[in-house]
């Protein structure tokens, strides 16, 4: 169950990174982002799913770090 915890967490950094990154860099116009969304436009072609469904990832992503770390 350990090992399920720490996934999470781990996927839980990476991807508030992911996010942080893509705003930083959009907005310091270090990517193009032609339609001013943040994200930049070489990755919404393949990960756009992944930013559309920010807010619920990062929901299920404590709720399950959430509830893990009460039972383990
Ligand atoms: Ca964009």
């Amino acid at each position: 169950m350990k090992e399920i915890l720490y996934t999470l967490i781990f996927t839980a950094i990476l991807l508030a990174g992911v996010y942080a990154y893509a705003v930083y860099a959009t907005s310091k116009g270090l990517t193009e982002d032609e339609n001013q969304n943040y994200i930049p436009d070489s990755w919404e072609k393949n990960f756009k799913w992944l930013f559309s469904g920010k807010v619920i990832i990062m929901f299920l992503l404590g709720l399950a770090i959430g509830y893990l770390l009460a039972t383990v």
